[in-house]
């Protein structure tokens, strides 16, 4: 089975958890498309909550309607897609530059499953570079002391995230630096760190918000908690 049909069976599979009624977290990425299509031919009376202009567009596309995070009350249900699956659900998010409204999306819901391939899921985090969401004014400076927090980590100096456009710019308007890690031996440490210089908004570590994990195998969906 190759890897995109792995996505598309978790994101089939999550679909089904879906019932009449919910407010659902709609997620961003390739898998997270599968997600949102399968979803969409579910036809059911529920509202959206997309992270990204992306899947707002993929959504509005498919005739799922739409509500903003600040529209809804609480979110019943978010799947998304990861880069990394950890030890204990500890994700890592962000390659598709939307890990500040995915988190944000992530700590307003009750549940939150995470739909996969099975080559995301890791023994340990790090080997994806871990990105961070920076504040645009003055980030050369800003990824500075982010490369001095690196150090402490013995960790590589993050690197300013470029597309063949230029550099890239987050829904938000922010950038992103992708921190090249190979192993991140203290995730928590690692993203508290982070959060205390000034110009950063957020991280791509997801620790403590997953409550399962459907992995698309070549045996069929495997179901982590
Ligand atoms: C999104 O899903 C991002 O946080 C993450 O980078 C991406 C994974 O992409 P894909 O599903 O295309 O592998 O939530």
């Amino acid at each position: 089975m190759s890897a995109d049909d792995q996505k598309r069976i978790s994101g089939e599979a999550a679909a089904e958890l879906v019932e009449a009624g919910m407010v659902v977290g709609l997620g961003t990425g390739s898998t997270a498309a599968w997600f949102v299509k399968a979803l969409a031919a579910r036809k059911l009376d529920i509202r959206g909550v997309p992270t990204s202009e992306a899947t707002a567009n993929l959504a509005r596309e498919l005739g799922i309607p739409l509500a903003t995070l600040d529209d809804v009350k609480s979110i019943d249900l978010t799947v998304d897609g990861a880069d990394e699956v950890g030890p204990g659900l500890s994700l890592i998010k962000g390659g598709g530059a939307a890990l500040l409204r995915e988190k944000l999306v992530w700590e307003a819901s009750k549940r939150c499953v995470v739909i996969a391939d099975a080559a995301k899921k890791v023994d340990h985090l790090g080997k994806f570079p871990l990105p961070i969401e920076v504040v645009r004014f003055g980030h050369v400076h800003t990824g500075h002391r982010l490369a001095d927090i690196a150090a402490e980590f013995e960790l590589l100096p993050p690197r300013l995230r470029m597309a063949e456009r230029g550099v890239v710019v987050t829904d938000g308007g922010n950038v992103i630096y992708d921190l090249p890690s190979g192993v991140i031996a203290e995730p928590a440490a690692l993203g508290a760190a982070l959060k205390t210089v000034t110009g950063v908004v957020d991280h791509g570590l997801f620790l403590d918000l997953a409550d399962e994990a459907l992995l698309g195998t070549d045996q069929g969906v495997v179901k982590l908690v």
